[in-house]
């Protein structure tokens, strides 16, 4: 039976990139019945500097958000990277498979890292080792993510290979990345052309889960757009980045498609649309905001929450674990 796992960083605020490509997608894996992990990459969040109380405050926030959201620890696994040591012990074991020109190659690192390579962390350098230790300390086959880490499963795919290759077993499946819907790509409101992102230092840039309804007004009010009204068809957006980012943002948030949308708005101005993009953003959203505030009210349970989660967790990645370390000849 397949097994489901992803993760997030507590970095910043949940933005909406984050709940349309990823979140929301975790909520309906659960919801079929398959069974799911979901964590909260503290260990991957502090590849880059992270202030220890932010990294508190946004690790039971993101737990608020995945419970606002509909995931429900009787359904899922839900739990914080760092109270499973396993996952750091599979990933010196692929840090050990990987190869330094695999790694070389991920974009995410050159993005992240920027012109001064050499001040990058260590950890930024080898975080998708650790990724794919995540994945694979459950032998987990499915992973929904974002667009933007397609990479990074690649690696993980060829990290399993590897393994099983270098000592003639075959032990780590063969992980899919499960990258659907119109939203897997969302693009910053100041950029059609950069992914909307957590850390982007411009907060006009993205819609938070935490933002009330006069700032996402605002924000979409405000969000970059060319001259035009929306075009009649679909290939009216071909190269409108900004525009067909709005038109995939909004049936994203209906549940519809950005053809359903064009049949609505084709030809309406952006002073018409952004306005009724708000409304059904402040409508969706505001429901999530205020549950998360309010279960922000009380982190001891949600520390229980996560602590229940991690027991779980533990106890299916000990074993595999112990198998890695039998295969490698560890004497245990
Ligand atoms: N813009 C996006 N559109 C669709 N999906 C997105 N994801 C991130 N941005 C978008 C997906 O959200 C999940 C969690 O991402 P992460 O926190 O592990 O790191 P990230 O991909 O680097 O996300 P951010 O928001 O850009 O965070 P920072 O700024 O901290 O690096 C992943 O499944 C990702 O694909």
């Amino acid at each position: 039976t397949p097994r489901v796992f992803s993760g997030i960083q507590p970095t910043n605020h949940l933005q909406l990139g984050n709940y349309l490509g990823a979140v929301k997608r975790f909520v309906d894996m659960q919801n079929s019945g398959i069974e799911t992990l979901y964590c909260i990459v503290d260990l991957h969040a502090i590849t880059v500097w992270q202030d220890p109380a932010d990294l508190t405050r946004a690790t039971r926030e993101l737990a608020a958000g995945y419970l606002a959201s509909g995931l429900d620890p009787a359904k899922s696994i839900l739990f914080n990277q760092a109270r499973v040591p396993e996952h750091v012990q599979l990933a010196w074991v692929f840090n050990c498979v990987a190869r330094m020109g695999w790694l070389n190659r991920m974009t995410q690192f050159k993005d992240k890292a920027g012109k001064n390579r050499e001040a990058a962390s260590v950890g930024l350098f080898t975080y998708p080792s650790l990724m794919a230790a995540d994945i694979l300390a459950y032998h987990a086959t499915k992973v929904p993510v974002g667009e933007d880490q397609k990479q990074h499963l690649e690696l993980t795919r060829d990290i399993a290979i590897k393994f099983n290759n270098d000592y003639g077993v075959d032990f780590f499946p063969v992980t899919e990345p499960v990258i659907e819907g119109v939203a897997t790509r969302v693009m910053s409101l100041r950029d059609g052309s950069k992914k909307m992102s957590k850390s982007d230092p411009s907060d006009m840039s993205r819609i938070n889960l935490t933002d009330d309804a006069d700032t996402i007004a605002k924000k979409f009010r405000k969000a970059k757009t060319d001259p035009e009204p929306l075009p009649e068809t679909l290939d009216g957006l071909a190269d409108r980045p900004e525009a067909r980012n709005l038109v995939n943002i909004y049936a994203a948030l209906g549940d519809s498609t950005a053809d359903a949308v064009i049949a609505e708005f084709g030809g309406r101005s952006f002073s018409d649309f952004k306005p009724r993009l708000a409304d059904l953003a402040v409508e969706k959203l505001s429901p999530l905001s205020s549950e998360m505030s309010r279960l922000m009210q009380d982190p001891a349970e949600i520390d229980r929450v996560l602590e229940g989660g991690a027991e779980r967790a533990r106890a299916i990645a000990a074993p595999i674990l112990k198998r890695t370390y039998e295969i490698v000849g560890m004497v245990t």
